[in-house]
């Protein structure tokens, strides 16, 4: 029996209310709305409490690559549960699923890249990052290496050391954040703050920030730099060309870590096994989660490059971190399936050369669009920019986010799942996705699109 047919939507709306309290919620607004209640999955589409369908352009929240309702996930974690469903990995233990994993993630990765740290999130892989970075400077002798330059507009998650990486201001707001030692620069986004730039010479401009705010704080007292391939939360961020290679050099230059967030990025996203591969750059530590499990159940972790592991490996100590989920074996066990399936479908290539591009050149189109003033895709990720003035293109709403958000419901409405961020719909939809469906993504999209305009328009807002 499925939930739906054990409670009816009405009942289990009211038990959301009166008990859940969901993340990122507004919890007296949604308390008034009532929630969506999913109940099936199975590949792309997604299916409510009350029977409606969706097409699911957000695998889930970024993460369920594989398309929902993979039996060879769930057998392969049936199967593990019924062998060894938990132990952990402290005092000496491992377990085979967890050992297994690590040696192919070192597979997968760079040559120079041969071990991982496990966890449950990417928020925990990113408060790892945190403590790992500063323990090898110490090691090394340099602990005044200790300040982390991250982004405006970054995401890194939701923990006290996550959120602080991270450049979301309302979350600062909350609980005094960022803590000590973190300091934030420009990000690369051309649509928004690239001016009178080519995307070249931004990509270029954007990079140098790292190397201004590395000679303002003193490279002595500089640890890492971290950053996303592509911002995802921050509203699919493709950075201009120009800007990762020189990101690396000033790195060099100046040694410090280069930190690649790679929990959105990772296992196939942009067309290659991770983004940094995409743009070409060899990163020292790269967080992991999302489509480490397509999100069948919880998983994260650290890539360790060789020349971080020499130092904190060979000349470290105890390393006094971890967790009780640190390599779960069930967890494992479902990775090592989602794993299997993206390597047995050709997934990252299939990104790369088929629907990446087959959705990216209809996607484009929608840029015609009297709304739209840009339309980019990178792999299977993507953006809408929406405008109240198309000869203007860069022209914002009044109200931030409010066009946005109206865009997001009837995209919901008509059957499409995408997310708004300000005033543009983002997507990063299962790596599975067919023609078939893209072409259905794609007019449901371009229906959401005008409907928004024709929302607009009769609310005086354009
Ligand atoms: N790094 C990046 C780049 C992420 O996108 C995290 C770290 C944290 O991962 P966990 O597993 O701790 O959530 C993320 C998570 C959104 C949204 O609305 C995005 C994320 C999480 C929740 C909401 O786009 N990304």
């Amino acid at each position: 029996m499925t939930a739906s047919n054990v409670y009816p939507t009405a009942d289990l709306r009211a038990l959301d209310t009166a008990h859940y309290m969901h993340p990122f919620t507004d919890f007296k607004g949604l308390a008034k709305e009532g929630s969506r209640i999913m109940v099936k999955g199975e590949g792309v589409w997604l299916t409510d409490s009350d029977g409606k369908r969706y097409l699911d352009g957000m695998a889930g929240l970024w993460c369920t690559n594989v398309g929902h309702g993979r039996r060879e996930i769930t057998r392969a974690v049936a199967e593990q549960m019924d062998e060894l469903a938990y132990y952990n990995s402290f005092f000496k233990t491992s377990n085979a699923p967890a050992i297994r994993l690590a040696e192919k993630l070192a597979e997968i990765t760079p040559d120079h890249v041969n071990r991982v740290f496990f966890c449950g999130s990417g928020s925990e892989a990113n408060d790892t990052v945190f403590r790992m970075v500063r323990y090898y400077w110490s090691l090394l002798g340099k602990p005044s290496k200790k300040v982390f330059i991250s982004r405006k507009n970054g995401y890194h998650g939701s923990t006290v050391a996550a959120a602080s990486l991270g450049g979301m201001t309302p979350m600062h707001g909350q609980g005094d954040l960022p803590i000590p030692g973190i300091t934030h620069i420009a990000q690369p986004y051309w649509y928004g703050e690239g001016g009178d730039m080519s995307p070249d010479e931004f990509g270029i401009w954007a990079a140098r920030e790292l190397e201004r705010e590395i000679e303002r704080l003193g490279e002595a007292n500089v640890a890492a730099f971290i950053a996303e391939p592509i911002q995802g939360a921050g509203g699919v961020i493709i950075p201009p060309d120009t800007y990762w290679p020189e990101i690396r050099r000033i790195c060099d230059a100046h040694e410090i870590l280069l930190v690649v967030d790679e929990v959105i990025c990772g296992f196939g996203r942009t067309g290659s096994w991770f983004g940094a591969d995409t743009y070409g750059v060899k990163a020292d530590l790269q967080p992991i989660a999302k489509g480490l499990t397509s999100g069948y159940l919880p998983m994260g972790g650290v890539l360790v490059s060789d020349k971080v592991a020499a130092v904190v490996i060979d000349q470290g100590e105890e390393f006094f971190h971890g967790y009780t989920y640190s390599g779960h074996p069930t967890c494992a066990a479902a990775a090592l399936a989602n794993l299997a399936i993206i390597e047995k479908e050709g997934l990252v290539a299939r990104v790369r050369d088929d629907i990446g591009p087959y959705l990216k050149e209809r996607w484009s189109k929608l840029g015609d669009h009297p709304l739209v003033g840009e339309a980019r895709m990178k792999g299977l990720v993507g953006a809408l920019e929406l405008t109240p003035s198309k000869p203007a293109r860069r022209e914002k709403f009044a109200d931030e986010g409010k066009v946005g958000t109206i865009a997001r419901d009837l995209s919901f409405k008509n059957g499409l799942i995408m997310r708004a961020v300000r005033d543009s719909l983002i997507l990063s939809p299962p790596l599975t996705l067919t023609h078939e469906e893209a072409d259905e993504l794609v007019r449901l999209a371009a229906k959401t699109l005008d409907d928004t305009h024709a929302a607009l328009k009769r609310e005086g807002l354009i």
